[in-house]
């Protein structure tokens, strides 16, 4: 019982600095995108944490557009795209797709949350 409970402090404290390492780091989050989503359209960070957001497309030319944060570029498919943000504010910001690629088109978007 008491062993055990010491391993579980000693885990939890090696954790802890792994995470502190972290987020000296650019976290990066990957987002694929395809007909008509993007994967995950739900995004999570900490205000002034170095981002970088690594875009991919599963099938054809998309988008990504958050005007919050003035991000706006292309995903090609076979490529990533990489785009570096620092989120200065904290809140909710959308982010779309702006380059027309079906039906669906209207209704591919995401959100990134913004914690303080
Ligand atoms: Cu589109």
């Amino acid at each position: 019982m008491h062993r055990r409970t010491l391993i579980a402090l000693l885990a939890g404290s090696a954790m802890g600095g792994v995470a502190r390492l972290a987020a000296d780091q650019p976290a990066e989050i990957r987002i694929s995108a395809k007909k008509f989503e993007f994967t995950p359209n739900k995004v999570v960070a900490k205000r002034g944490q170095p981002l970088v957001l690594v875009l991919t497309s599963e099938d054809r030319i998309h988008g990504f557009k958050m005007p919050d944060f003035a991000i706006r570029t292309d995903i090609v498919p076979g490529q990533q795209t990489r785009v570096n943000l620092v989120p200065d504010k904290a809140g909710s910001f959308a982010f779309f797709c702006d380059v027309f690629c079906g039906d669906g088109h209207e209704d591919m978007d995401g959100t990134l949350v913004v914690e303080a």
